[in-house]
This record gives C-alpha cells, sequence and structure tokens, in this order.
C-alpha cells in the first residue's frame, strides 16, 4: 500500500519534473499539459508549479477588464499585433470567454495577419470560470506563472468585469486596464464604480464612436473627484490608491494603442522602481491564502480526521459546543496531522 503510493508520488513528481523543464525550454504542448493539469489542480500541476516558481517573475501581468461587448478580447488582438511588431512575446489567458470560438477566431485571424504568429511567441489559453468559485483569481494567478516561467515577456488576462471574482482576477496584474465602451447604457454605469477600483489605466474603447471624447471626460472627472465608488463611509474614508491616466483606443483599427502599449510599460517601470510592487503582494496573498483553504479542506476530508470533524459537527448541532470551540479544536487535530502528499489528490496519470 505504501509502495503503491510512494511510486505514485514518484510518477507525478517524474511526469511533473518533465513537463515543467520542457515548458521551460520552450516546448508549448508541454506548457499547455501543465496549465490544464494546474487549472485541474492536480498533483502535477502543483509539482510542476513548485519546481518553475523560482524561475517566474520577470513578466509583466496585465489584466484586462470591462464590461462585456466593450471589446476586451478585439483590444488584445490588437496589443498582440503591436507588440509581435516590436519583438515581443505575449500569452494570453481568457477567463470564461463569452463567445468563445468567435473570440478565438477574432484573435486567431488577427494573429495570423502577423508575420510571426506561428512562431510560438504567441500563446492563447482560455480558462472556464465555472468551477473554480473562489479560486478563480488563485487558479488565473498560477496559470499566469507558468507562462512567465515558460519566458512570456507579457501576459494579458481578459476577465468579463461583472462580477466579484472577475474583478479579482484583474486585479492580481501588475497592471489592470479598465476598458469602458461609449454609449453603454445605466447597466455600466452601475458596475462602473467597482470597476473604476481597481484600474490603474482606463481606457475608452470603440474611439470611432460618438460620445467617445465625452465618455473619456466624464471618467476624468470622475476620477479627479475621487468618485468611482459606492459612496459608503469606508469607500469615503478609504484614500484612492491609484490615480488612472484615461486614454481613448479604437481597437478595430489600432488606433491609440501603440500609446497603450507605452502607458503600459511606464506603468510597469514605475512598479519595478517602487520594488515588490503591492500587486505581487496581492498576488502572493491570493495564491497561498487559497492553497491554505484546499489544504485545510483537504485535510478534514482525510479518512483519519472526517469522524472526528463530524462528531464535533455534532456536538454543535445539539449546542454541547459552541461552534468557535468547535473551529479551534479542528484547527488543533489539522495541525497534529502529518502534511498529507499531493499525490493524494486525484493524479492526471492520463494527460
Ligand atoms: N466600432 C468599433 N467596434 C469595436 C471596437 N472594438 C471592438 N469592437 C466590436 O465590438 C464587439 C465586441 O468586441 P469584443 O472584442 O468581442 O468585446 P469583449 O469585450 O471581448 O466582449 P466579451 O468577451 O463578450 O465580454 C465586436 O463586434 C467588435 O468588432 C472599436 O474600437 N470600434
Ligand atoms: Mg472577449
Amino acid at each position: 500500500m505504501a509502495d503503491a503510493s510512494t511510486r505514485a508520488v514518484d510518477l507525478a513528481s517524474r511526469r511533473a519534473a518533465a513537463l515543467a523543464d520542457e515548458t521551460v525550454a520552450g516546448d508549448r504542448r508541454a506548457l499547455a499539459r501543465l496549465l490544464t493539469a494546474v487549472e485541474n489542480r492536480t498533483a502535477i500541476g502543483e509539482i510542476g508549479l513548485r519546481r518553475l516558481y523560482p524561475k517566474a517573475g520577470g513578466a509583466h501581468i496585465v489584466g484586462i477588464t470591462g464590461p462585456p461587448g466593450s471589446g476586451k478580447s478585439t483590444l488584445v488582438a490588437a496589443l498582440i499585433a503591436e507588440l509581435r511588431v516590436a519583438g515581443r512575446t505575449v500569452a494570453v489567458i481568457a477567463v470564461d470567454p463569452s463567445s468563445p470560438i468567435t473570440g478565438g477566431a477574432l484573435l486567431g485571424d488577427r494573429v495570423r495577419m502577423q508575420a510571426h504568429a506561428t512562431d510560438g511567441d504567441v500563446f492563447i489559453r482560455s480558462m472556464a470560470a465555472r468551477g473554480h468559485a473562489g479560486g478563480l483569481a488563485s487558479t488565473s494567478t498560477a496559470a499566469a506563472a507558468v507562462l512567465d516561467a515558460a519566458g512570456f515577456e507579457l501576459i494579458l488576462i481578459e476577465t468579463v468585469g461583472t462580477g466579484q471574482s472577475e474583478v479579482e482576477v484583474a486585479a492580481a496584474a501588475d497592471t489592470t486596464v479598465v476598458l469602458e465602451a461609449p454609449e453603454m447604457g445605466d447597466e455600466v454605469q452601475a458596475i462602473k464604480a467597482g470597476l473604476l477600483e481597481v484600474a490603474d489605466l482606463v481606457v475608452v474603447n470603440k474611439g470611432d464612436r460618438p460620445g467617445a471624447q465625452r465618455t473619456a471626460s466624464q471618467l476624468r472627472a470622475m476620477l479627479v473627484a475621487g468618485a468611482g465608488r459606492d459612496g459608503s463611509a469606508s469607500d469615503r474614508t478609504r484614500p484612492r490608491p491609484k490615480r488612472p491616466e484615461v486614454m481613448i483606443t479604437t481597437a478595430t483599427t489600432g488606433e491609440g494603442v501603440p500609446e497603450l502599449v507605452a502607458a503600459l510599460d511606464r506603468h510597469r517601470a514605475a512598479g519595478l522602481r517602487a520594488g515588490v510592487g503591492t500587486a505581487r503582494l496581492a498576488r502572493a496573498e491570493v495564491q497561498v491564502w487559497a492553497i491554505v483553504m484546499d489544504r485545510m479542506r483537504a485535510r478534514l476530508d482525510d479518512s483519519s480526521l472526517r469522524e472526528a470533524a463530524a462528531a464535533t459537527l455534532g456536538e454543535v448541532a445539539d449546542h454541547r459546543l459552541d461552534p468557535y470551540a468547535a473551529a479551534d479544536r479542528l484547527l488543533d487535530e489539522i495541525t497534529e496531522r502529518p502534511v498529507p502528499s499531493p499525490a493524494k489528490s486525484p493524479l492526471d496519470a492520463n494527460r
């Protein structure tokens, strides 16, 4: 029994090490497999990421968020084109694209127009938000670390800015771009406040549409006034950490995109001058806390603890124990047990 489990760990470790090394060496198939393993939180994903982690940290991670249809995917394609002209490598994580096929085709077409599109310097990956409740930010952060270690200079993470978790994904980037489009109606106004909170750069896309200038002026006025919040007391007393620049782009023609790239580079350079950025610490927090929660749940599910946990819950249900004492007791029990090996999570031996 112990032998079988040891062999499983060895196998997972060897496969993970091979995938990690091939990924760093530029093997895109290995990269894709490792990303799948990381996304599914398998043992191979964990071991692979651990091996790669020291090699990551060089990439500029850019979150691109905004309301549905504001032109995020089109802008990502335009950014890829611009970055490729400059010979820079770029990876894209598209979180739960609402129209993956169209989006993919759109990106594919635009990327194919570039001379170096097939040379492996562009990598596009879709990631499903479903099934990652609460862990979406940590999963995409882990995926970004893999792409970072694989050597991509820029990593763009596209998320729809509708829910809190999607906004958190964008906020875990070094630079967060919030897209708006002119004349998008009241619905957009409602989510603007929360979205603007996380913006390092605000981009009014569809600059060819009437009202783009006016929308940009309105946003500038909001930001200068310190608006763009929900107006609650805690929000009013909290100092606004960012004073984002507002730019205009037309993603379909590429107008304003070179200026956007320059603004991204400026933000990146400013972040580097400031030392270990708050964005990086936020990323570390998102990742480590998610793993702590995963580990705790896994240990409570571990056969040796399951009965004790059930008994403790029973005591709380009977009011013989208060829920705080129960939580403290379970935490004590968790910390007394040996750390379960990653091989105890389902192995992706067939991937
Ligand atoms: N006129 C104009 N149309 C644009 C521009 N950018 C994007 N579009 C169009 O707007 C529509 C939505 O663009 P997408 O890039 O798919 O928008 P998105 O924000 O990625 O949408 P979701 O991923 O569904 O949230 C498409 O029909 C684009 O062609 C622009 O600068 N000008
Ligand atoms: Mg899109």
